[in-house]
């Protein structure tokens, strides 16, 4: 840098590294933390992204970089969405205004973007499991150096976190875990460690107390000092009660707080003396979401994940649109049916609003049940529900479902039980990138037997097989987009489909062109302009993945000898393959089969309508292949 840009350059600019903070003194450092603040909040007002979450560790971050030798002390995040404090300061500063868009930074830590990100994540609970791999690896390589993992009270509760928290007290290996603790999940943290850490948290106030009672007990002649006795004996009983992080102690861990997560002085000493210490740590941090920006601070919630907004104001800039989502849509008509059958009862794994189930937790708060970041435990559990005769809806992002395969398979399927899957953001979906893609559903779902599988082209649909869902007494999920819907009117009264039956939108004898859920719309417009061409299109809406209308589509087959399917998921095992597989049973032929899916790769960030261009998945993609399926020789 040359001297007259060294006047006026912020602190920021001149980080380049964690090694430039290490020169810092504590007043430099509050300044660069404001400054960090500040960076986050202009760009991700441009952006869009996980604002709340990321404002809450500025201080955290910085301390950790100066008092660790990052990246040889190994550091590791749990879900990813609260680093970008460290990803400004690790070299990114200057790229992160890229942040989750197409070729640009992600939103996410990537190993493939920096030595500092050590684990890749997304997903909630991940992180002591991992930093526990790299302890032992450590050990076994006899190469030096810390390992810390930093998640939040709501990744906690995940049953990763807890099955990795109870392998690390044993082992006693050198691990050091900060528990980020800002009393938030997404929406206010939920369950028994919840709970326990606000006793930890007011249990300081509680040693205290207790001081000062003992004092006066003293006091008083005679009664005072048996009464002192009495509270001694007590005091071991009501240990777990009032020593702070008792659990921890007790569990094999160090327990070291509750500490002011924004104070910068009292951060970085503990966490030197924590340095310093061997075999497992808990340092349980307190912190405020949204820290520093009042609206985020006054609605953690609506600033946890965010599209793009107005800095000075806090509105967001998504221009009004009337036409609802397809997740509002989901919501509203579970609380429609759910007034004309007191059977059904609603889950979410701390998604409640993600998912649209506010309106059905405020109309049936008793029918409702938020488990946490458990997804495995949220599908067990409603297994169980379905067992005492009610219907349960599980509604889970499609990403998130992936945890609780087994789940699905061995408590609900075996057992044919009528669990619903209400499976939101199937499909690509945009920003969020790679660990967050639905891509997989139709694959890991259509394999199962007693599933029944559907993807609705829109609304309407969607609530149509909401309601054959939840009537139809067998396992079921129901598969939709990220975004908003089509804008069709919803039909009331609102009818059941028949289960396995797809429908002809659009007449045609030269190919068909058969697609399931967000590909219909595409793929009628796709149909529309190769009309023009002089290409007459059959364009099926197959409705069902599982059980597939076979009629439908191999008279399709039969009719027109050219075949394109198409599909928002990866390829392999897909519906595309379950087409394929029908036709090779039933030596449908002779058949041209081309299909359009995702290729054999995560999916990176970009806007849905990048990723979708990049697979052909939109309507000149689809006229583009169905011209190429056009043009083929001919089978024989
Ligand atoms: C397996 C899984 N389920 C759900 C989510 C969605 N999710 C992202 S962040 C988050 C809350 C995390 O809370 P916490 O760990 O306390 O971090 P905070 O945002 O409060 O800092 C949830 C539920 C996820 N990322 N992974």
């Amino acid at each position: 840098m040359k001297e007259k840009d060294i006047q006026t350059a912020t602190w920021l600019d001149r980080i380049d590294s964690p090694e430039d903070i290490r020169r810092l003194d504590t007043e430099q450092l509050n300044r660069l933390a404001e400054e960090i603040r500040e960076r986050i909040i202009r760009t991700v007002a441009r952006t869009g992204g996980h604002l709340a979450s990321s404002l809450g560790t500025v201080e955290l971050t910085l301390a950790i970089h100066y008092v660790f030798n990052t990246p040889q002390d190994k550091l590791v995040w749990d879900v990813g969405h609260q680093a970008y404090a460290h990803k400004i300061i690790t070299g990114r500063r200057d790229r992160f205004a890229t942040l989750r868009q197409q070729g640009g930074l992600s939103g996410f830590p990537r190993r493939e973007e920096s030595p500092y990100d050590v684990f890749n994540v997304g997903h909630s609970g991940t992180s002591i499991s991992a930093a526990a791999g790299i302890a032992e690896a450590q050990c076994l390589n006899r190469q030096p150096g810390k390992v810390i993992a930093v998640i939040g009270d709501g990744s906690m509760t995940s049953g990763i976190a807890l099955e990795a928290f109870n392998w690390a007290g044993d082992r006693k290996k050198n691990l050091i875990i900060l528990l980020n603790d800002n009393e938030m999940s997404i929406s206010p943290n939920v369950g028994a460690m919840s709970a326990y850490l606000n006793r930890v948290m007011t249990g300081q106030a509680v040693t205290k107390l207790r001081a000062e009672i003992k004092g006066f007990l003293k006091t008083i002649p005679g009664i005072g000092v048996q009464m002192v006795k009495f509270t001694r004996q007590l005091e071991e009983s009501l240990k777990a009660f009032i020593v702070p992080g008792a659990l921890f102690e007790d569990l094999g861990f160090t327990y070291v707080g509750p500490l002011q997560g924004h104070r910068l002085d009292r951060l970085i000493r503990t966490l030197q003396n924590v340095r310093e210490m061997e075999g497992p740590i808990l340092v349980h941090v307190l912190t405020t979401k949204g820290k520093g920006y009042a609206f985020a601070e006054t609605e953690p919630l609506k600033f946890h994940g965010i599209s793009t907004f107005d800095a000075e104001t806090g509105h967001s800039m998504a221009v009004a649109d009337p036409t609802p989502t397809y997740t509002e849509v989901f919501g509203r008509t579970l609380v429609r049916l759910a007034g004309e059958d007191s059977r059904i009862v609603a889950i979410t794994a701390a998604m409640c609003e993600g998912t649209g189930l506010t309106g059905f937790a405020r109309a049936y708060p008793h029918r409702f049940f938020d488990v946490g970041i458990a997804e495995q435990h949220a599908v067990t559990f409603a297994a169980g529900l379905a067992t005492e005769g009610l219907i349960p809806v599980v509604a889970i992002y499609s990403t998130f479902l992936q945890r609780a395969y087994d789940q699905i398979i061995h408590d609900v399927c075996l057992q044919n039980l009528p669990v619903v899957f209400a499976l939101d953001r199937g499909g690509l979906v945009g920003d969020d990138g790679a660990t967050h893609q639905g891509m997989f559903d139709l694959s890991y779902l259509r394999s199962i037997p007693n599933l029944i599988v559907m993807a609705p082209r829109d609304e309407n649909e969607l609530q149509r097989m909401l309601q054959t869902a939840v009537s139809c007494g067998r396992p079921a999920a129901v598969r939709y987009p990220r975004g908003k819907a089509i804008g069709v009117p919803l039909e009331m009264p609102c009818r059941p489909l028949d289960i396995g039956r797809g429908e002809i939108v659009a007449e045609g004898g030269d190919l068909a062109i058969i697609a399931v859920g967000m590909m219909v719309q595409p793929a009628l417009a796709a149909a529309a302009r190769l009309q023009k061409e002089g290409v007459s299109a059959r364009v099926i809406d197959a409705r069902y993945v599982k059980p597939l209308d076979e009629a439908l589509l191999c008279t399709a087959a039969a009719d027109t000898g050219k075949v394109l399917v198409v599909e928002e998921n990866v390829l392999m095992g897909g519906f595309g393959s379950a087409v394929l597989e029908l036709f090779a049973r039933d030596g449908i032929g002779p058949v041209r089969v081309q299909r359009l899916g995702i290729a054999d790769e995560f999916v990176e960030h970009a806007t849905q309508a990048q990723q979708r261009r990049r697979y052909g998945l939109d309507e000149d993609g689809i006229v583009a292949a169905s011209r190429r399926l056009m043009n083929a020789v001919s089978p024989p």
